[in-house]
């Protein structure tokens, strides 16, 4: 086969954080653009002889990029190429493959939960051989790559057919068309009890119906499979299950904001149980008949009920951990069970983009079970994404073991908080995204709570809520600093933390996915003790939160620093 070299020049900005390069799929479609980026993945990984992996959420463009990874991969010795049928893999089947066919790495085609088509996203991410985002030692050398590059090899084969499941090659390359959802299906039965599940459903039918929303991502083909195919249920229990390179012109994002498609049928409907997934299949809300589930209280009682589902029945639970901005729930649940627990950065944070590797490696040295962010994130150690269908999974397994436990109930969503709350208290919790402000007014309000820590001069501060007459006492403020226990790297500067006497907390940080100015990010958090009752416990978020969001706005002059009164989303 004759390899070919083309001349190329670089680009600017083809730096990947650890959720990979996210542009513009103009940006991507540009002569030598997608091949330059490509390339300089081969050269920053060992090639030659490499086997990976390549899959995606589907979006627009990503049949033409999987022929550009054939044409290039073969032209720098990649060995073998085990690629999703049609292109697809959700994120957490990716790292499934790769774990399970024990590749050295993959190539995932996706801007997660960004909007498709050939108006919006694309993105490129590569993940190493533990099935996890590529670390940023892997990610800098991409991207000083592509700032030198002046050639990228192809070699000219008749194109794949990625439609037909089986074996075929592109030039010296082998090439295996997998079944996307197969493995995918198979690892969660060894995780979740099936049975146990069918057996609820079944016996409830009438009573206890579920929705899961696909948003036309990803998730779609995997959800059939799983909830239809497998656990029997009716075809209404999914909709917007075909997969489209536009995502039906949506925003594929689990969120009340973004997800309205599920949150109208399930109230109109008075469905139990609903659920969706972002555009890759990372992302999950759980979302009931006048019960919503925050992704924090969601981790802390899969993480209660853990000795529920088989897989942690077997190997034991090792240990919990959020991100740092998330309610402390996770918390209470790790130290009544006498477990290890871990508080760690945000996904991606400015000015290191390290993604969900904080929670990899702590799984890696086998110390970690159960994660989750408040960004409708959720996962365990049996891959190294975060998995929205297996939340899902782990939310029904859960409900069906309780209701196997009291007989004489109907227990669903509502029934298991309020058990939750009785026992471990609440964590009000909810975030203000200020999406596309002046990175001007962002600077500025970092820079005042910056001061304010350097010089101490918010500590035992009192402000008043006008709306509440509730009093906030100030106890520290501080700047977040994470050092990983298993590599000894610092991550600095990763959010402002204003915690007050009661316990109540406020975060500021600054988004690193923002495609436009910065987008601030204000996290709330009120905890309320079991003793408060039942009245309390089940009270309304907003209204839980409101003196606190009062003060939070106060102290950080946030209104007039962004000029903005109303933040553009509430979760
Ligand atoms: C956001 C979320 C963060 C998440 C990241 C990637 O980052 O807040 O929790 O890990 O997106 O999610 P930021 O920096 O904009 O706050 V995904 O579904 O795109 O892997
Ligand atoms: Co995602």
């Amino acid at each position: 086969y004759q390899v070919k070299e083309i001349s190329t020049k670089p680009f600017d900005g083809q730096k990947p954080g650890t959720s990979g390069l996210r542009k513009r799929v103009k940006v991507f479609q540009q002569e030598h653009y997608t091949e330059n980026f490509v390339q300089a993945i081969f050269d920053s990984i060992k090639a030659e002889g490499a086997t990976l992996v390549i899959g995606g959420d589907g979006r627009y463009f990503s049949p033409e990029t999987v022929q550009t990874i054939l044409k290039i991969g073969s032209a720098n010795g990649v060995k073998k190429l085990i690629i999703g049928k049609d292109s697809i893999l959700s994120t957490p089947a990716a790292s499934n493959v790769i774990r399970k066919y024990k590749a050295d790495g993959g190539i995932l085609l996706t801007a997660s939960h960004n909007p498709g088509g050939p108006n919006n996203d694309f993105g490129i991410k590569y993940n190493v051989s533990n099935g996890g985002p590529a670390p940023e030692n892997v990610t800098n050398k991409i991207y000083e790559i592509t700032k030198t590059i002046q050639r990228y090899k192809v070699i000219e084969a008749d194109p794949v057919d990625l439609s037909v499941i089986g074996k075929a090659r592109y030039g010296p390359t082998e090439v295996q068309i997998i079944d996307s959802v197969a493995d995918y299906v198979e690892l969660l039965q060894d995780i979740f009890d099936f049975q146990l599940i069918k057996d609820f459903l079944q016996n409830n039918a009438a009573s206890f119906r579920i929705l899961f929303d696909g948003l036309h991502g990803v998730t779609g083909p995997y959800a059939r499979a799983i909830l239809v195919d497998t656990l029997g249920l009716p075809e209404a229990s999914i909709q917007n299950c075909v997969a489209l390179p536009d995502f039906g012109g949506g925003h594929p994002d689990p969120n009340l904001t973004y997800a309205h498609s599920l949150v109208e049928v399930v109230e109109a409907k008075n469905i139990q149980f609903g659920a969706a997934s972002d555009g890759d299949g990372d992302r999950n809300m759980i979302y009931g008949k006048g019960a919503f589930v925050t992704p924090s209280d969601s981790v802390a009682i899969i993480a209660d009920w853990a000795h529920v589902i088989p897989y942690f029945k077997k190997g034991g639970v090792k240990g919990l951990a959020r991100s740092m901005p998330t309610s402390k729930a996770i918390d209470l649940v790790a130290q009544k069970k006498g477990l290890e627990y871990f508080e760690v950065p945000t996904g991606k944070s400015m000015p290191l983009n390290k993604g969900w590797k904080f929670f990899g490696n702590l799984m890696d040295a086998g110390r970690l079970s159960i994660c989750g962010e408040e960004s409708f994130g959720t996962g365990s150690d049996h891959i190294r994404e975060k998995d929205g269908i297996w939340a899902i999974m782990a939310w029904l397994n859960i409900i069906a073991a309780a209701n196997k436990e009291s007989p004489n109930e109907l227990i669903g969503i509502k029934e298991l908080l309020k058990k939750h709350y009785a026992v471990y208290g609440r964590s009000f919790f909810s975030r203000y995204d200020y999406e596309e402000v002046s990175s001007e007014g962002a600077n500025k309000l970092v820079a005042l709570l910056d001061g304010a820590i350097t010089l101490s001069s918010l500590a035992n501060k009192t402000y008043k809520s006008k709306s509440t007459n509730q009093d906030f006492t100030i106890a520290s403020v501080t700047n977040f600093s994470y050092t990983d226990p298993i590599d000894g790297s610092v991550s600095k500067n990763q959010g402002q933390v204003v915690l007050f006497d009661d316990g109540s907390r406020v975060v500021f940080r600054l988004s690193g996915t923002g495609s436009a100015g910065a987008t601030v990010r204000l996290y709330v958090e009120r905890y309320v003790g079991p003793e408060a009752g039942e009245k309390v416990l089940a009270g309304d978020t907003a209204e839980g939160l409101k003196g606190l969001i009062e003060v939070a706005l106060e102290i950080s002059n946030l209104k007039e620093f962004l000029g903005r009164d109303e933040p553009t989303v509430i979760t």
